[in-house]
């Protein structure tokens, strides 16, 4: 059977293959569907925004499809800029202006914590979709370090480490991530979905 991944983001495409194994099934992207027209991410939530791209790929391609929708939540911002996280700069801004408003944002700010969430969500080619999640807490750093990973990863040094998420190995982002952590979940709570498929 075949699993689409309903993301057009080619990092966090290879984030999921390299830390999920999927076992037998013959794995596709939103990248081999160019048919397929762009998920308009407008809910209000990961959660809701996570089901809406796994509900409208699965529909469009008769697949089983399976969401990322991610977001850094910061504490002294109430959770910004969560959900909104890809255009925290405005439509069509790069990651590098996102991190400069985040800088911006918190310059006047003791409290730097922080953690990156994932929600999953898992539909079969009706529409039918069911959710999990999984957290990294951290902190924001006062200026970027490191190049790998995307997003504002040179600005998040996770729990337990001295680097940012850019300045540590792609292998240690990989076991230790929000992304990491709920498709690890995703590995036990739907060990036997997926294997049926
Ligand atoms: P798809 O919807 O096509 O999957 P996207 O980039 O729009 O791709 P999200 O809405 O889930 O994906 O991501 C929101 C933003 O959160 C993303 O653009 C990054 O800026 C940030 N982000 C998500 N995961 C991240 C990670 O692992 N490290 C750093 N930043 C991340």
């Amino acid at each position: 059977m075949k699993l689409v991944l309903a993301t057009r983001n080619a990092h966090k495409l290879e984030e999921i293959q390299a830390i999920f194994d999927f076992q037998g099934l013959e794995v596709l992207s939103a990248f081999d569907f160019p048919d397929v027209p762009d998920v308009v991410e407008d809910k209000e939530t990961l959660e809701g925004n996570a089901v809406k791209k796994a509900v409208e790929v699965a529909q469009a391609t008769g697949c089983w499809a399976l969401a990322d929708d991610s977001g850094l939540e910061v504490a002294a911002l109430d959770g910004a800029p969560g959900v909104y996280s890809a255009r925290y700069a405005g439509d069509h801004c790069s990651y590098a202006d996102n991190n400069v408003k985040l800088l911006k944002e918190l310059a006047d700010k003791d409290d730097r914590s922080a953690q990156f969430r994932t929600v999953l969500a898992l539909s079969d080619p009706q529409g039918k979709a069911q959710t999990l999640e999984g957290a990294c807490p951290g902190k924001i750093i006062e200026e970027l370090r490191g190049t790998n990973g995307f997003g504002y990863d040179p600005l998040f040094i996770p729990e337990g480490h001295s680097g940012t998420f850019a300045e540590l190995d792609a292998a240690i982002k990989n076991k230790i991530s929000h992304r990491a952590r709920a498709l690890q979940k995703a590995a036990v709570e739907w060990a036997a979905l997926l294997s049926s498929l």
